[in-house]
């Protein structure tokens, strides 16, 4: 756990007490300095600026979301259950489509829900939206998930809507939203539908047995957002009668009373509480990018250094790999890392660490292992020259002198590799090598190179560029 976490975790236990004390402006004001504080807190170079921009806008959205105070109101739920029919019976307007066919909602979507909060201590100067989804057996199993997560990280409330006694694909999910501890309301719509006797003993076995541990009894509201509609006679001016369809009013105040309720007690409270949960989440995203990012920075600079050092070898008569000169361009390798990761070592503490990975290297026999593995290389591409020069012995010493400093310099070049994520690895862990030392980490490094076929293609790359 990070410095940050352990900050943010504080502050949430904070808000915790406080939505208890009901003291939501104060939670209000301490969520927005925390969320001011976690982007000052990035300290994002440019390059990770523009890669994490997406990210880094939706967490600049929750300082709006603080600032207005908006609500989301989220319905859930299997298809055909009313999630639309409610929604529209609390706006009081045919908002979201409705449809008598399964899956006729296929996308998440909101309409502001224009609710007098006058007179309402924790709602003051809130905007209340309300917020459509897709019936959760419309979509797949593992997309569902991702949705119930989607919808369970941005509301600040949920209604959960079923329509008879609930099936287990119902109570499952009602569990999965339960964990991310917002209020859930549940809504047993469609009551018209039963005759009074067989609505209250559903509405009893909901209650008492289905979610008993989900939901609190008061939090499970009966509606009928949307009655089908009954035959009626009228009778005409002119004295006839005709038959006419007619929708009843729906029954919608008891959940009405039951949101404003809650949203009375904690709204505030629980917008400061979300948006710090969804800036949790964010910024956990944030700095795991960030890694990423520099990561694939020091990798391109490791490489670049290699580059560098192959082609001092190469160019020189005399082997230089472990000479002052190769050992300048590595030390300079590590200060430039030590500056990317914000850790930056002096050349005498980037140059002791040379030394300890080159002993490292030595201890194993390493250095003489790369150079064997490159000479076989070496012997197979000369086999490869003589048929391509049709066996010509001059062209074949000019070539055959190439590839030789070319072998050295591959070796000079993957040593220097090593050693650049070596001192990654120690930069990226704090300066420290790690419970398993130093030649573990090596070790490790080597193998990896070798899955990768690092050696070749450093060897490759290095071609390319000695010949340009
Ligand atoms: N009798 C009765 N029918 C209702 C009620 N609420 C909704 N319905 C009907 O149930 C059907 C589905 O309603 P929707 O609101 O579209 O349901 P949904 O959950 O949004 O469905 P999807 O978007 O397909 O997941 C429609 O035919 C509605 O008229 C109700 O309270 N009583
Ligand atoms: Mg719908």
């Amino acid at each position: 756990m990070t410095g940050d976490d352990e900050e943010l975790n504080a502050l949430l236990e904070e808000l915790d007490r406080q939505t208890a004390a009901a003291d939501p402006d104060r939670a209000v004001e301490q969520a927005r300095e925390s969320l001011e504080e976690t982007i000052a807190g990035l300290r994002l170079t440019p390059e990770e600026e523009t890669a994490l921009a997406d990210e880094l806008r939706q967490l600049r959205e929750l300082t709006q979301k603080l600032d207005e105070t908006t609500i989301e109101i989220a319905a859930f739920g299997m298809v055909s259950r009313g999630k639309s029919s409610v929604l529209n019976a609390l706006v009081g307007q045919e908002v979201f489509t409705v449809g008598a066919t399964h899956g006729t909602t296929v996308i998440r979507s909101a309409q502001r829900w224009e609710q007098s909060t006058l007179g309402r201590p924790g709602l003051e100067g809130a905007r209340l939206v309300v917020v459509d989804t897709p019936g959760i057996d419309e979509v797949g199993g593992e997309a569902r998930e991702v949705l119930a997560r989607d919808v369970a990280r941005h509301a600040d409330l949920i209604l959960f809507i079923v329509s008879g006694d609930m099936q287990r694909v119902e109570i499952e999910a009602l569990a999965q939203l339960r964990e991310a501890q917002k209020p859930i309301i549940l809504v047993f719509n469609q009551i018209d539908r039963y005759p009074e006797l067989d609505r209250d003993q559903i509405y009893a076995k909901i209650k008492d047995e289905r979610v008993r541990n989900l939901v609190r009894p008061e939090d499970v509201v009966m509606t009928a957002a949307r009655p089908d509609p009954f035959r009626v006679k009228v009778q005409l001016p002119d004295g006839t009668s005709q038959i006419q369809w007619e929708r009843p009013a729906p029954l919608i105040e008891p959940l009405k009373v039951r949101i404003l309720d809650v949203l009375d007690r904690e709204g505030k409270a629980l917008v400061a509480l979300n948006t710090l949960l969804i800036a949790g989440d964010l910024h956990a995203e944030i700095v795991a990018r960030k890694v990423q990012i520099r990561d694939q920075a020091a990798n391109r600079l490791i490489w670049n250094f290699a580059m560098a050092k192959g082609a001092a070898v190469a160019l020189n008569p005399v082997p230089v790999a472990d000479m002052a000169g190769g050992l300048a361009v590595d030390v300079g390798m590590i200060v430039t890392l030590s500056k990317l990761y914000g850790i930056p070592l002096t050349r005498r503490t980037a140059t002791s660490l040379v030394r300890d990975m080159m002993l490292a290297l030595g201890a194993m026999g390493v250095v003489s292992v790369a150079g064997r593995l490159l000479a076989s290389g070496l012997k197979s591409s000369l086999a490869g020259l003589t048929v391509a020069t049709g066996g010509l012995a001059a062209p074949l010493t000019v070539l055959g002198y190439g590839a030789i400093g070319l072998g050295q310099a591959a070796t000079g070049a993957t040593t220097s590799y090593v050693l650049g994520q070596g001192a990654k690895t120690y930069l990226r862990q704090g300066c420290q090598w790690g419970p398993r030392g130093i030649k573990t980490v090596i070790q490790q490094i080597l193998a990896e190179a070798k899955a990768d076929s690092v050696i070749d293609r450093l060897r490759d790359d290095l071609k390319k560029r000695l010949k340009t």
